[in-house]
Order: structure tokens, then sequence, then C-alpha cells
């Protein structure tokens, strides 16, 4: 393992050309005044000279050093006491570097971060790579040997400060300033890669927030170096996949310590205006027109296309490729399944009827500039008939939800998600709506309302006056899916670590189950335990591990919304996780993963044998594997590759798996950034 510190201030060295200066690995020569290697820091020249390099490498912005202004970083490992960590891991055997003495270890630590990576990172395997390896060409020889002094023995007053040193924000003079064409560069490159984790207004979800308060103690560099290559906690590496160039990074850095720009709202009037009904109801096919298997269509969201593909799931052939939203996020199908439902990232909505010969566009409209979520009514029972009555979209920004006509897109209520957080009971301007479920008990959306951690239970029986109940959970609400029974709803708390149970029947939160770091179910995967009976899995994002919680109170109350399995992967950076009742299998992906190796790999779990994955392999030599699907028979499971939109050969394919023998089948290929793809029959019936 290699040891990983004062992380990745600046650019990496392929970026700045200076790949030659970083691989030094011996300490160099130092006109510092001298210290020994057991007296304490002393003297101004040294603090003043540690401080400095502190300061160019920006090294707070990943790790806590103790006395150094804003070093609060968490992405590396914490520095307080890194000297006696130093000198037990030289003693354990554990390090597999060149360094022979503690000050050895920390000059090494600078100069050629790589040599040795350390195994903790806040509770995550550090990562190889992630820490630049051109402090010793950046800084000074003075300035480095003055750093490691100061990690050696930092001054006694800091060592017993305990408490933070509060970030001090750059003087307005020196708060960077963009040229007109830069900022809205920037503004809308926000919006299209960065909103979505870190918020539009920048308070921060599944990302940090990164308003100028915590963003100008990092400075221009350090952030720079963040957005270009990534961290382990699943921030993309924009720089190194080749999105954003060292230039366009540092523009970005800039913006991001500027005030962030108040986006506009959107009124009903400004929804009816984008409205389209392009094939009205009555003019709408009655029966199938179709000879082939509908209900075994797959709706494939080709991400950068701004298109999804309605594949057939029986012949593998494209049957339709539709003009959406711009990156379509998710589709789902109304009650009946003849509809699918798809937003984009844009709040775009449009809906696709199947039964015509070839899929067509019915209708359209926009609900917002950011979404992620769709649903449709589809309870039928006792209190009325809702199946594809209504649809809901949950919006990002402005922080609202909006119900429509289920047959032509109108909308006609919109519903605010601003309000006070579950915990602090603080007021939150940008409250977004993540995953959105129908309940089968009720006519009730399940609305998951991320950064106040509320789940709204949304009775849509009378949608002009919905009545909603607000069940306390946890921040920040993001995605999941039902039990095997379609009682309990489970939803990742992704930044709580937690995943929280609600009893749709009762109406009320069951439990909220503590699990590894930033949980990601995308549905998640339900099956049977030979051990502990029918449960519930979710992978994550922050570790490599999957989490399986029992979901039986009746049948195994001991173990019902417990942690009762946590099953070791290769790597981190997991996004989706599937099963099928008939299947021997669990499949799980590591799609974030920053090894491009790991980010195509997938993994089967065997459920006999649940204990440790039964086999990982690469499926593509390109682009990263992600999300997977069955067929309607639940025999055939399809992996997207996700490649990119401008390599012609490498846009990305679907491969084709035999679910019970593991063998590849087929791949449909020259798709461009397949990423989402949902059957119409097991969408319908929430088979996952
Ligand atoms: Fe998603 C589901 C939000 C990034 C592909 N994603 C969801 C849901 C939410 C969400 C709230 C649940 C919807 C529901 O069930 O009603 N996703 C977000 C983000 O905020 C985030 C982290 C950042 C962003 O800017 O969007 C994000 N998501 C991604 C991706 O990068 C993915 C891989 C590709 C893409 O579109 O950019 C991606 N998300 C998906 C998919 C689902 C999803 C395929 C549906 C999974 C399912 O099986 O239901």
């Amino acid at each position: 393992m290699k040891h990983h510190w004062m992380a990745w201030i600046l650019l990496g060295i392929s970026v700045l050309g200076l790949a030659a200066c970083a691989g030094r690995s011996q300490p160099t020569p130092t006109s510092t005044p001298a210290l020994s290697a057991t007296s304490p820091v002393a003297g101004s020249d040294v603090m003043k000279l540690a401080m400095e390099g502190f300061k160019k490498g920006g090294c707070g912005a990943c790790h806590v050093i103790p006395g150094v202004p804003g070093a609060q970083g968490t992405l590396g490992p914490d520095l307080s006491q890194i000297a006696e960590v130093a000198e037990k891991r030289l003693e354990s055997g554990e390090y597999a570097g060149k360094a022979k003495s503690v000050l050895d270890y920390l000059h090494e630590a600078i100069v050629e971060p790589d040599a040795f990576v350390a195994p903790d990172c806040n509770g995550v395997p550090c990562q190889k790579g992630l820490m630049p390896a051109n402090l010793g060409a950046l800084l000074s020889s003075a300035e480095i040997e003055a750093m490691v002094q100061y990690l050696n023995h930092p001054p006694e007053e800091v060592v017993e400060r305990t408490t933070p040193v509060p970030e001090e924000p750059s003087p307005a003079s020196e708060v960077p300033l963009l040229s007109e064409e830069e900022f809205a560069w920037a503004k809308q490159v926000y919006f299209e890669r960065c909103a979505g984790c870190h918020g539009t207004l920048r308070k921060g979800a599944t990302g940090p927030a990164l308003t100028p308060d915590k963003t100008q103690p990092k400075g221009t560099l350090a952030l720079a170096s963040i957005i270009f290559n990534g961290t382990p906690r699943g921030m993309p590496d924009w720089g190194k996949q080749g999105f954003l160039t060292q230039e366009q990074t540092e523009i970005m850095a800039k913006f991001l310590q500027m005030e962030p720009p108040a986006p506009p709202e959107m009124s009903l009037e400004q929804m009816k205006q984008t409205w389209k009904v392009l094939v009205p109801p009555e003019q709408r096919p009655t029966q199938p027109q179709t000879t082939r298997d509908w209900q075994n269509y797959f709706v494939v969201t080709l991400r950068d296309a701004g298109q999804v593909a309605v594949i057939d799931g029986d012949m593998y052939e494209v049957v339709a490729k539709l003009d959406t939203g711009y990156a379509v996020h998710i589709s789902r199908m109304s009650a009946t399944g003849r509809y699918v439902y798809v937003i984009g990232r844009d709040g775009r909505l449009v809906m696709v009827d199947l039964w015509p010969e070839v899929p067509q566009k019915v209708a359209e409209v926009q609900t917002c500039y950011d979404a992620r979520s769709v649903e449709v009514s589809k309870y039928k029972g006792e209190l009325g008939d809702f199946t594809d009555r209504y649809a809901i979209v949950g919006c990002y920004w402005p922080p609202h939800f909006v119900i429509l006509d289920g047959q032509t897109l109108e909308p006609f209520k919109i519903v605010s998600t601003r309000g006070y957080t579950v915990d602090t009971e603080e007021y939150h301007p940008e409250p977004r709506v993540a995953a959105i479920v129908a309940s089968h008990f009720k006519p009730e959306w399940i609305v998951n309302v991320k950064e106040i951690g509320q789940i709204w239970l949304v009775d849509y029986s009378d949608p002009h006056n919905p009545t909603i109940k607000m069940i306390e959970a946890a921040r920040y609400l993001h995605d999941g899916g039902w039990d095997a029974t379609k009682r309990y709803f489970l939803v990742a708390a992704n930044q709580s670590n937690k995943v929280a149970v609600v009893d749709a029947l009762d109406g009320k939160l069951v439990a909220l189950v503590d699990t590894p770091a930033v949980p990601h179910p995308g549905r998640g995967a339900n099956w049977v335990d030979p051990q502990f009976g029918p449960v519930w899995s979710t992978a994550h994002l922050g570790d490599a591990a999957i989490t399986t919680i029992g979901t039986d109170p009746a049948g195994h109350p001991q173990y019902a919304w417990k942690v009762v399995r946590e099953i070791a992967l290769p790597g981190a950076g997991s996004l989706f996780i599937k099963t099928h009742p008939t299947s021997p299998w669990i499949w799980v992906d590591m799609t974030l993963n920053s090894d491009p190796k790991l980010a195509r790999t997938i993994c089967v779990v065997a459920k006999s044998d649940p204990t440790q994955p039964y086999k990982c392999w690469e499926v593509a030599d390109y682009g990263r594997a992600t999300h997977f699907e069955y067929n309607r028979q639940g025999t055939e499971v399809w992996v997207s590759v996700w490649g990119t939109a401008d390599k012609p050969g490498q846009t990305g394919e679907i491969v084709i798996y035999d679910d019970r023998t593991l063998q590849e089948k087929a791949r449909i290929p020259n798709l461009i950034t397949p990423t989402g793809k949902f059957n119409v029959y097991n969408t319908v019936n929430d088979i996952y």
C-alpha cells in the first residue's frame, strides 16, 4: 500500500509536464536551519517556511494539519499524529517504501507520494495517483524540510489545541475573477456536471458544500487538482477522463470561489408554454399494433445523445431511437406498461407510447431546469382506479415536484419542497427531489426530499389539494426501492451512511439502518439469504462492499431492518446492484472506481454462498460498466458499457449475459453512452 497524504494540491504531473521532477525519491539537500529529529519545530523562519509550503501545496484541502489555518480536509489521512503513525508503520512491516526513518518517511510522502499509499483515508482506502507527485518540483527544498520538521514535531501549543482552526476566507481582493465568457461557460458546465452532487446553490449533498467560505481557503490550485484528479469518495476525475482541460479545471476552480449565481424559478405558465401533445389520446391505438413482445422492450438511456433507444428484448434489435431531454436520467412505465415517461436532466419529460408498430412520442413538457425522477399513479383498489391517470416529476431546480395529467402531460400542480432540515430544523433553500415511488397500497407517492432528509407521503387521490405526511428520516435521501413484498420502501440517506425504511401500509418510518460509506442501491436487490431469509442489498459508492439488510419482520423478526451480511468487493465506486427472483446471482458494478479496470469490472455473488463474490470480470476493454437489467423472463442480464460519445468504436454498447451460465450471449454495439436500461415488464412490476 502507498502512503497518501498532503494530497494532490496541484494539477497532476502529466498535466503540468513535470514528470521529470516528480520522480525524485531521495531527500534533497536543504538550506533550512538545521533541526534535530527530536526537537519540536522552533524558530519563526522554519514555522514560516512550513506554513508557506502547506499553503502553496494546498495541503489543508485534503488533510487535517493542526495549526495550519483551514487544514480540515478529509480526503487524505489526518496528519495530527503522523510521526507516531509513521514510526509504527516502519516497525510493523506494512510499509513498502524506501524510508528508514520517520523524517525520511515524511519527506518521501511529500516528494514521492506513490512510494507508499496509506491504507486508510478516513474510513476508505487511500488511492494511488490521487496526491500529485509534483510537490518536489513545486516547493523549495527549504519548504519541504520545514514541513517535514513541522509534521514530525508540531509546536506544543498546536498539538494541545483540540478545537479546529476556522477556515479563513480570502480577502475580497483575492477572490479570483473570470471574464463574462468564462463565467457563462463555468455556469453551464457546473449545471451539467456538478450541480447533481453539490447542489445548484452549492450547499452540498452527495458531494460536499462548495460555497465561497469553503472554497476560498482551499484556493484555485487545490480545487483545480480535485476537479482534475477526482477523489476516492466518488468525485469523478474530470481532467483525467478528458472532459476538462487543465485550463478549464482552473476556470471552474475560480468559478467555485465566487458567489453561486441564483438560478430562475419556473411558473406553471412557463411550463405550459413548453407543453406539447403530439398525438392526442383519442388518436392513439386501442390495442398493440406491433407483433413484438412489447412488454420485453428495454428502454435504454443514450445519455450523451439526448435520446432513448427502445430495444426488442427477444431480437436485440433497436426498434426506435427517440429524441428526449438532455442526458436522460431514468425512464418509468405507466401502470399498464404501454407508456414510458422519460425524464431528462434538463427537466424535460417525454411520454412514449409503446403500442404503435414503431414506438412514438405522444407528449412532452418541461417542468424544471434540472430533474432526476418521474413516477406514475399505480393504485387500483377500493379508493379508485388511478392507473395511468397522473404522473409526477421530481425536480432538482427549482426545488419542487409537479403533478401532471398521465395521458397528456398537462402540468397542473406545483408543490415546493423548500423547508426545514430533519436534524437541526434549519431552513434549506434547495431541498431537491430524489427518488419517487408509487405505493401499491394507497393512492400515494413516496417522495424523497434530499437535503431536508424527509420522506413525504403524497396522497394523489385529490391531486389539486394533496395531503402530505412528512416523515423524518436522515440527510441526504437519494435512491431506493421496494422490498420483495412491496410494503417497505428502503432508501439510501447517503451522507448519513444510513438506509431509511418506510412502511407504506402503516405510513411510518420503521428503521434507520447504519451502513458503510455512501450507500447507493439504485433500486436495490431482493433475494432470500440461506441463513437470514428475505433480504435487500445495496452497494456503496464509498466502500468496497455489498450491505444486506433483513426485510422480513413477520418470518425473521430477529434480522428485520438489521445489517445481516457485508460482502467485500474488489473496489468501491459501485452504483448499481441487481437480481431477479429466479436468479442464482446478485450482480454488482464498480462504475465510479478510479481504477479504469475496476470501473469496467462487474462481479456476481452466488445466493447459495453469499460470503464473497463468485466471479468478477471486465466486460469491455474501454469505458465503464454500469447498471443491470433482466429480460422479462429473468433469464438474461443486460449490462451497459458507458463509453465516450466522440470516440468511434468506443461510444458504448450493451453486453448480454446468460443469467444461469454467466456466458456472454450477444452485444448490441455502437450505442452512444448507454447507461440505465428499463425492461417494461420488470419496471411495471418492480422486479429487482
Ligand atoms: Fe442517477 C437514479 C440522482 C448520477 C444513472 N439518480 C437516480 C435517482 C436519483 C439520481 C435521485 C433515483 C430516481 C428515482 O428512482 O426516482 N444521479 C443522481 C444524482 O444526483 C447524481 C449523483 C449526479 C447527477 O448530476 O446526476 C447521479 N446517475 C448518475 C450518473 O452519473 C449515472 C450513472 C449516469 C447519468 O445519467 O449521468 C446515473 N441514476 C442513474 C440511473 C438511475 C438513477 C440509471 C436509475 C436506476 C434504476 O435502476 O432505477
